[in-house]
């Protein structure tokens, strides 16, 4: 009963405001439901406080559909204990690469940073904010391995952790993520531990509607502020408004399944950190697509950004806007 009214709750809000969400006790899912109203095609994430894991093998692991548990790391020490004043004590004095907001473009190798401090100092920074900085895949249990005992790796719902890198990913308020999908195609566990973060997701198979670039793992499409009228350019890029996708909020102790591929675009809405456990693909085939992906792929595209950067911008780009071209004309 509660759950049928949640649900009818959840139909009306998401109409009249879809860039919120409801949560409840119960899960909400408006599996078919797309707003077709020029804009990308959004609903909100399966969300459960709890799961089943023949449930979730069923419905999420093996089809690669995202899902939000609420509570799964309620009972990790890491829930209560992990927090700024902790992180400072722990690893305040080491020193951190950090990136700001600006999009790469022809002449950016793949994940320069921007700017160096030590994590005390980006902390103080952020917390007093406003300072759109973000650290992002920082190994911060090689400094502090004691971290490791402060929550438990999901192996009831996924197996193959990559056990040597549960990876921390923090942002100042107004901090963006910006749309790619992460190269080694691993599946990821990706918990929110401080301040909101809002999502925005698509599987892998809408890569050309989201203007991938050849070689890359990014858009050329920028997502920023994507809820807010007016800040998607449908002009230039229209083929956005095919792609169907996600949109939700993730809040303190959220666990958000990301499937292999899926393409992924993060907002802080308040300066906040979460914590990612992955896992490579169980198959060959899988495995050996990240490992080209990181070696092959990238290293391609290394060496084109440093020995021809304009040329292979253009050529990409010509690219990019064909692929999105076959999308349109498919659609009709
Ligand atoms: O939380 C973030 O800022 C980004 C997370 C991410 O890209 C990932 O987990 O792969």
């Amino acid at each position: 009963m509660e759950c049928k009214a949640s649900l009818i709750k959840a139909v009306l809000f998401y109409f009249e405001q879809p860039d919120k969400y409801l949560s409840g006790n119960c899960c909400f899912f408006l599996p078919f439901i797309f707003v077709k109203n020029g804009i990308m095609q959004l609903r909100p994430v399966a969300t459960f406080d709890t799961i089943d894991p023949e449930e979730f093998r069923k419905n999420y692991y093996e089809p690669g559909v995202p899902v939000v548990i609420k509570k799964l790391s309620h009972d990790w020490p890491a829930y209560t204990k992990w927090n700024w004043d902790y992180f400072k004590q722990l690893v305040g004095d080491q020193k951190v690469p950090l990136y700001h907001n600006e999009k790469s473009d022809a002449y950016t190798p793949v994940n320069r940073a921007d700017d160096y401090k030590t994590f005390g100092e980006y902390i103080d920074m952020i917390r007093k904010g406003p300072a759109a900085w973000r650290i992002f895949l920082f190994n911060i249990m090689d400094h502090a391995p004691q971290l490791v005992n402060d929550f438990t790796w999901p192996e009831h719902l996924m197996k193959g952790f990559l056990k040597k890198y549960p990876m921390l990913f923090t942002g100042g308020a107004g901090s963006i993520t910006h749309m790619h999908f992460d190269i080694d195609l691993s599946h990821i566990f990706h918990t929110q531990f401080a301040g909101r973060k809002r999502v925005l997701m698509f599987p892998f198979k809408e890569q050309h509607k989201l203007y991938r670039k050849p070689f890359e793992v990014l858009s050329l499409a920028d997502f920023s502020n994507y809820y807010e009228e007016g800040k998607v350019n449908y002009e230039e890029f229209p083929a956005l408004k095919l792609a169907e996708g996600f949109d939700f909020i993730l809040e303190h102790g959220d666990t958000l399944f990301m499937p292999s591929g899926y393409w992924h675009h993060m907002e802080y809405l308040e300066s906040g950190f979460a914590m990612s456990l992955r896992s490579m693909l169980p198959s060959l085939s899988g495995k050996l697509k990240g490992v080209w992906n990181l070696f092959g792929m990238r290293s391609i595209d290394t060496v084109m950004k440093k020995t021809a950067p304009g040329w292979w911008y253009k050529r990409k780009e010509k690219r990019v806007f064909a692929n999105a071209e076959r999308e349109l004309t498919v659609a009709g």
